[in-house]
């Protein structure tokens, strides 16, 4: 297991790099260019750039989150074959920079989604938390909180010109049924395999967050099933996911553990977080420490210890604690704290099965 960090970049995120050298374990930044919009090519030159600042503290960039992709390939618009054609290129320039695994997600207008972005924990801190009653029928309403609430730090999948157009976005998807949604992301990453075949690049979906409809747009991977499905649909080993326990952990049917059992050899990169439920079906962001959430951190911990994993994982959102101002979820302590609960799981497995 090669563990990671998730970075935003300088003037875009408020840890440092420096910060994240003394966090004991990390060997690589999980890293994007955040100033790219969905379809658009990524330059040598700007990918360069950010390998200057990863090299001089010996990181590597071998993971990209994300390469967003473009709304006329989800929705299969006639525009399609030229974004695809762009996602090829933007490939084949993070190639020479040794990048070994591309996230992304296929969900449609909104990426995760998120009711309250500071809501108390009850220990003085706060973590993101959904409320599943206010996520019914107005989206436009919850764009709004998200943007005013997010601290000036712009947010993945909820760019303000995005979120501008969010009544034509949901216009656009009106057509898309779920099966045309699954055929669009078959015929993309069809389209994609032989030049991810090519280039040793593994192209890592991340689930569906939450893993269910929201305002009556169709979600795909939510479950084992829908898992084993997008596996199957296009079976080739560079065809891969991004395990977000958090993701699958907020339905509690979902045995992540299991689930990474089952799929580890197309695991490409592991997001670990624990999530807590409520009963009636909200759900709060918790710590790593497997008691404070529902999620079964030790389980899945231990899945990926019995299973081999050697790829790469990070921890997840954090909460906000000691006063700290940071993008949300996004901050050093509790990130910090997490992986330091998450090498001490592993750690003592490596003993435990060194010993047996
Ligand atoms: C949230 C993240 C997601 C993730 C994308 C991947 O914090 O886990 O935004 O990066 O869904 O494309």
């Amino acid at each position: 297991m090669k563990m990671t960090f998730r970075w935003y970049g300088e003037s875009n995120d408020s840890v440092t790099l420096d910060q994240i050298k003394q966090i004991p374990g990390v060997e690589g930044i999980v890293w994007a260019l955040h100033n790219k919009l969905p379809g658009e090519v990524w330059h040598t030159k700007e990918i360069a750039e950010v390998k200057a600042q990863l090299d001089k503290y010996g990181f590597n960039m071998d993971v990209v989150e994300s390469v967003n992709v473009h709304d006329d390939i989800k929705t299969g618009a006639k525009d399609r074959d030229m974004y695809i054609e762009n996602y090829k290129q933007t490939l084949r320039n993070l190639k020479p920079f040794g990048v070994k695994v591309v996230c992304y997600n296929f969900m449609p207008v909104f990426d995760w989604t998120r009711t309250d972005l500071f809501h108390p924990v009850g220990d003085g801190s706060t973590a993101l938390y959904y409320e599943k009653d206010k996520i019914i029928d107005d989206p436009e309403k919850m764009a709004d909180y998200i943007l005013k609430e997010c601290k000036g730090y712009t947010m993945p999948g909820w760019e303000p010109e995005r979120m501008a157009k969010l009544k034509e976005l949901f216009a656009v998807y009106s057509g898309v049924t779920k099966e045309m949604l699954w055929d669009n992301l078959r015929y993309f990453l069809e389209a994609l395999m032989p030049v991810c075949n090519e280039l040793d690049i593994k192209m890592a979906i991340h689930p569906d967050d939450p893993p269910w409809d929201i305002f009556g747009l169709p979600r795909l991977i939510v479950d084992e099933e829908s898992v084993e499905r997008f596996l199957k649909m296009v079976d080739d080993p560079y065809n891969c996911l991004t395990l977000c326990s958090g993701s699958l952990g907020a339905n509690p049917d979902n045995n992540v553990a299991d689930i990474i059992r089952k799929h580890c050899d197309r695991i490409a990169f592991a997001h670990v977080r624990n999530v807590k439920h409520f009963e009636n079906g909200d759900f709060s962001e918790a710590s790593h420490r497997d008691c404070d959430g529902d999620t079964g951190i030790l389980d899945i911990m231990k899945a990926y210890h019995d299973c081999g994993f050697d790829g790469y994982m990070r921890p997840d959102h954090g909460r906000h604690i000691w006063g700290e101002k940071c993008r949300p979820g996004y901050g050093l302590y509790d990130r910090a704290l997490g992986i330091m609960y998450l090498l001490g799981c592993w750690d003592m497995l490596d003993k435990l099965s060194a010993e047996a």
